[in-house]
């Protein structure tokens, strides 16, 4: 580090250096460094492809990785700052929308840092996912401007080209260097096209959306609300798969491997079906090399392998064919030829290629034309096998496994709370740093008083500087002895943000008749909603509006404050869950494939308040029913009203007086007179008449349970003791583990 040295001299004579400065010494130093590890090297190689890296700064995890964190701090601090004051330079690249993008990213962290061979292949989206601002309590979207200098990015030289039917584009290749944790590297390859032109973009986030040759590596999948939004997600992902697929194939001549041992040399795990065409365009390819079609098949087939994220119905891509047509016209013979082929393994049209609607199923061509297909947690992978693709599993058992998800904890432990590192570190030693399931040593310490005030000092370190970064960012003041209670994660009615506002209604309420709790409770939210999704943009509104009311009645807001985070993202994740108390997971049990925020909070030690639902059934058997809050009906019970179609809102509405009194409230007076009255009464009406994701269903017990988990905060040794038991069972959910388990059983890396 003698770079760090020179300049301290230099600038200590001159005068405090800017954080930028700062900033861009340790970039530089990073790259320097990174350049010089070698890659990691192995006959087998595997490519993770997927629309979404949601990457968020890498400054501190490249540090880390590199092994110079502590010396980059000691540097920092004698500078005269705080490492956070010089992450706070770096622009966060937003390249995905949550869960399944952020899972990518921990999934190359964790790839490179036990050494496999694994690249990312992905697309270099000029504004990534949209900025949030709000205006009026709704939610206003901006462009997201992320790219800057110094960059971990580095433009290389390529000369893939990718045709459509009116024009063929050339390829740009930005690729960045994914350390391992004290190890060699891989490398994430991101396209872009030549041609891309972000002055069209006007008006917020709108564009002309025909303009593919201008606007396809503009933004990450704004919305599929109409045509043309539709077609240019065709068009971003056939460029994605084009790029990536012709990639692997000239890495594999480069490396003299034989086309028709592919699977020997490459694996590619697909993320979700956004990247499924890749299987399509690798025939193609092959027969492009004089391979029979039949060949080919068989080839890829071998070399493919599939990761569902959900079971929304809404959520699983079918491509009508005419757009298909329209934008791929090279694969609809492809496609054609797989669905002949898909009949003759079965004839149910469950299990079609091309629907009897005329449209391609693009989860079907992975199941099939696939060699693995795997969900995310244990029960999501259940409900896979035993209802949605219960027929695949019939005709394909040995496809089907699961992987349950993971965090990288070097960035959802060691960089975003490195106090609780440190103290880990002195109770149980360095193991934990490599192995996360030496983290279970911590349970000896569940009846030393000293560790468990410990542990809560920490907490309320974490609280306080929450409290000072929301201040500066946001300009609320908000209570550091009050109950942090946070809910953050994308906006979806599955995720029911509207459960916990009724809950809050009900609290309000109670206050006003003179019930006040305890202790103050400070709901945390965090969470962006797709452009075009009305209803969840309705509920953001509704609980901006409940953010005012309650700040502005002096008789309520002692004891009861709302925070929504403006554009909530990686970087104020990984300030908001270390301070968190309780850990809101609170879905439909059966709707959220695994959840990953769930995993943070526990290792970050917040309680979780949570539906039998995804991960959360493995976090509280882990953990310990004793130490969680599961509350609500069970997926079993949840997917039998979908069956019945029984689950009538208005029957609760009708007949629970407290219910009613709730759900009145959102076009009452209070509301009515700050908000917009459309919106209001649209949600209000959609609860009534529709509440798809049964909202109604478990609020009594919600409420009765969320009330007793606030009085046990009062204990606060019991609820330490809680909390080590979270922290120290949390080591499954490292992506390490994940990793492991993938290699074994799907990449077969050396
Ligand atoms: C996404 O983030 C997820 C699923 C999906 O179909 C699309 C996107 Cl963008 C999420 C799941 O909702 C979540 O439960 C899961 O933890 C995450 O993917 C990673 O698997």
């Amino acid at each position: 580090m003698e770079e760090f040295l020179k300049y301290t001299k230099q600038k200590a004579v001159k005068g405090k250096a800017s954080a930028q400065d700062i900033y861009r010494i340790l970039v530089k130093e990073c790259k320097k460094r990174m350049e010089k590890t070698p890659y990691v090297e192995g006959d087998k190689k595997l490519y993770y492809i997927s629309a979404e890296f949601l990457l968020g700064k890498m400054l501190s995890s490249n540090l880390i990785n590199l092994g110079i964190y502590d010396e980059a701090v000691a540097f920092v601090e004698k500078m005269g700052y705080t490492m956070a004051e010089i992450q706070d330079v770096e622009k966060e690249p937003s390249l995905g929308n949550g869960g399944l993008g952020r899972l990518a990213a921990c999934f190359l962290d964790s790839i490179a840092s036990l050494n496999l061979c694994g690249d990312g292949i992905g697309l270099f989206y000029h504004f990534g996912l949209f900025e949030q601002k709000f205006v009026n309590h709704k939610q206003m979207e901006l462009p997201n401007v992320w790219i800057e200098e110094p960059s971990w990015f580095t433009k290389k030289d390529t000369d893939i080209q990718v045709s459509f039917p009116h024009m063929t584009l050339k390829a740009v290749q930005y690729d960045m260097d994914v350390i391992g944790y004290h190890g060699k590297k891989n490398t994430l390859h991101l396209f872009d096209v030549e041609s891309v032109d972000e002055s069209i973009v006007k008006d917020g986030i709108s564009f002309d959306k025909t303009a593919i040759d201008k606007n396809l590596t503009l933004f990450l999948y704004p919305d599929d609300s109409d045509d043309d939004g539709r077609l240019l997600r065709i068009y971003q992902q056939y460029f994605m798969v084009s790029c990536g697929a012709q990639m692997i194939l000239a890495d594999c001549k480069k490396k003299g491997y034989p086309l028709d041992k592919l699977y020997e040399h490459v694996v590619i795990q697909i993320n979700d079906t956004h990247p499924t065409m890749v299987i399509l365009e690798l025939i193609r390819l092959l027969r492009e090399e004089g391979m029979s079609l039949k060949k080919a098949c068989a080839i890829v087939e071998k070399s493919c392998a599939y990761t569902n994220h959900t079971i929304l119905a809404e959520a699983l891509e079918t491509w009508p064919m005419a757009y298909l047509k329209t934008v791929v016209p090279q694969l609809v013979e492809i496609i054609e030829a797989l669905d002949l082929a898909a009949a003759q393994r079965s004839d149910l049209p469950s299990l079609a290629i091309i629907g009897e609607d005329e449209r391609v199923h693009m989860a079907h061509i992975d199941i099939h034309f696939g060699k693995s297909i795997n969900g995310v947690a244990k029960l999501h992978t259940e409900i896979l096998k035993e209802s949605e693709l219960h027929d695949f599993y019939n005709l394909y058992p040995e496809k089907f496994n699961n992987k349950t998800n993971g965090i990288t904890f070097r960035r959802w432990l060691y960089s975003c709370n490195p106090q609780l590192t440190h103290q880990i570190e002195k109770w149980i030693g360095k193991d934990f740093y490599e192995d996360a399931s030496k983290l279970t040593e911590l349970s000896k310490l569940k009846n030393d008083e000293e560790a468990l005030q410990t542990l809560l000092d920490i907490k309320q370190i974490k609280k306080q500087e929450w409290v000072e970064h929301i201040y500066r960012k946001q300009g609320i003041v908000i209570n550091p002895d009050s109950i942090f209670d946070t809910q953050v994660k994308r906006l979806h009615e599955y995720k029911r943000q509207q459960m916990n506002a009724l809950y809050i209604i009900y609290k309000y309420l109670k206050v006003k008749a003179g019930e006040k709790p305890v202790r103050p409770i400070t709901f945390i939210f965090g969470a962006k909603a797709a452009p075009a999704y009305t209803i969840a943009k309705d509920i953001i509104h509704v609980l901006l509006c409940l953010q005012d009311i309650i700040a502005n009645d002096e008789e309520v807001s002692p004891y009861l404050q709302i925070c929504f985070i403006e554009n909530y993202n990686v970087s104020e994740a990984e300030k908001v869950i270390p301070a968190s108390d309780i850990s809101e997971q609170i879905s439909l049990a059966s709707k959220e494939a695994s959840g990953t925020g769930n995993m943070k909070f526990m290792l970050n030690g917040a309680l979780t308040l949570g539906t039998r639902d995804g991960a959360n059934v493995e976090i509280a058997q882990l953990a310990g029913e004793e130490n969680c809050t599961m509350f609500g009906k069970s997926s079993d019970e949840v997917i039998e009203h979908y069956a019945k179609q029984d689950y009538c809102s208005k029957d609760f509405y009708e007949q629970d007086e407290l219910i009613h009194t709730l759900v009145d409230f959102l076009i009452g007076e209070e509301m009515t007179s700050i908000g917009d009255e459309t919106s209001l009464s649209r949600f209000y009406h959609e609860l009534l008449n529709k509440d798809w994701f049964m909202t109604l269903l478990d609020l009594r017990e919600y409420i009765d349970v969320k009330e007793h988990m606030l009085e046990a905060y009062e204990d606060r040794h019991a609820w330490s003791v809680k909390m080590l038991e979270n922290i120290a069972h949390s080591g499954f959910f490292s992506s390490d583990r994940t990793i492991e388990d993938y290699n074994r059983e799907i990449w077969k890396l050396s």
